[in-house]
């Protein structure tokens, strides 16, 4: 599965970017991500939305962050109405300061699946109706080179 796959691109977003997921979000549909993290970086994050109001903050489905400082961690959270959730935080960090990466984000009924360098890294459980879900955000310390949207059939 690559960006060749991808049925709708966006090359070289500026950070922070937030665009629409076209069509919304399916079982079975998938969203890929290349980039290289900063040489300096403390985090970067991508959020998938319901809108992308700021006052109120649109709720997050899901919200990926990969943390580079203290011990190193990826926290995935939701936020409902403007309150942040249960952080799930998995102590593994597959993204390098400085290095390229594949990130490719599985929509299931259930889950997100999401796997680095083409490796499994984590699932999350929706806690946000899937259908509610359109808008794809990146933003801190990263640069992207392709987001790509791959339909489910
Ligand atoms: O820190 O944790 C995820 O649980 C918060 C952060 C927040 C999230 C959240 O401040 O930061 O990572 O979108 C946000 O507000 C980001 C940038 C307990």
């Amino acid at each position: 599965m690559s960006v060749a796959n991808a049925k709708h691109t966006v090359l070289n977003p500026v950070i922070p970017y937030t665009g629409p997921i076209p069509g919304g979000l399916h079982p079975g549909e998938i969203i890929i991500i290349q980039g290289t993290v900063a040489p300096d970086a403390d985090r970067f994050q991508i959020d998938l939305s319901s809108g992308c109001s700021t006052k109120p903050r649109s709720d997050v489905a899901l919200h990926f962050s990969p943390r580079f400082k203290g011990s190193p961690c990826v926290v995935c959270n939701s936020l409902l109405q403007e309150s942040w959730g249960k952080e799930e935080t998995l102590h593994q960090l597959p993204y390098k300061r400085g290095a390229p990466f594949e990130t490719i984000i599985l929509v299931h009924e259930d889950i997100f699946k999401v796997a680095v360098n083409g490796a499994h890294l984590l699932e999350y459980k929706h806690r946000i109706p899937l259908n509610t879900v359109n808008m794809f955000s990146i933003s801190g310390k990263v640069r992207v080179h392709a987001i790509g949207y791959i339909p489910n059939s």
